[in-house]
């Protein structure tokens, strides 16, 4: 009888199929911020959905940490070509914020604390693709990285993903935002590796 080795995969986890294109795996957490940290204290921030008919949906701090949370468990990929698997979030489903939303608009203009904007198609937030998240790896969400509270769209590039969020803004047509204006993908998914305007 003989002893058939099937082969030494070593302790590291499967991580092919999980990288897209032209992206490397890094273990740290690297910031990258377009500008200062804004310092949002929690008695005065609050979050905001404004509909194309002019209706906001708000909630304060304390009403959004009411919210049923959930703690997703997501991929993330910079266009800078770092990507970072399996990170973990605690947070509300933009699911949950949209219940009571009526709009039929197509796009959503993400704004910052700060200024910083990035636009999406409104499905890209819905069904179970996007957070509102305030906790990172079992911590409060540290201010560079976008607290008190940042979104996570983690199927596009990072950029989408506003740290310090402040609000969306619906809208009937598509308006670009922060990077997308300066030359970045319109849509950016890391899997065409849509990284520039015309890519
Ligand atoms: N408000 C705001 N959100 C932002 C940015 C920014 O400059 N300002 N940078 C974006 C970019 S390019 C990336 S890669 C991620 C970086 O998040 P991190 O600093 O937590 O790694 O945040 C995104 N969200
Ligand atoms: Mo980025």
């Amino acid at each position: 009888m003989s002893i058939i080795s099937r082969g030494f995969r070593g302790k590291r986890r499967d991580d092919s199929g999980r990288v897209p294109p032209g992206q490397y795996l890094v273990d740290d957490f690297p910031v990258l911020s377009a500008g200062p940290t804004p310092r949002v204290p929690l008695d005065r921030w609050e979050f905001a959905i404004d509909t194309e008919a002019e209706q906001t949906h708000r909630w304060s701090w304390e009403e959004f940490m009411a919210l049923p949370a959930e703690t997703p468990t997501v991929d993330i990929h910079c266009v800078t070509k770092w990507s970072k698997l399996d990170t973990t979030w605690e947070g509300v489903s933009l699911d949950v914020l949209f219940e009571d939303v009526e709009t039929a608009a197509e796009y959503a203009l993400v704004h910052s604390y700060g200024g910083y904007t990035t636009n999406l198609p409104l499905e890209d937030l819905l069904d179970g693709k996007a957070w509102i998240v305030h906790r990172f790896d079992g911590e409060e969400l540290a201010p560079q990285h976008g607290g008190p509270a940042r979104l996570i769209v983690p199927h596009l590039y990072f950029w989408k993903s506003a740290k310090w969020v402040r609000g969306i803004r619906l809208l009937n047509e598509d308006w670009p935002g922060f990077w997308e204006t300066a030359g970045y993908h319109n849509y950016g998914d890391p899997w065409r590796e849509q990284r520039y305007e015309g890519d």
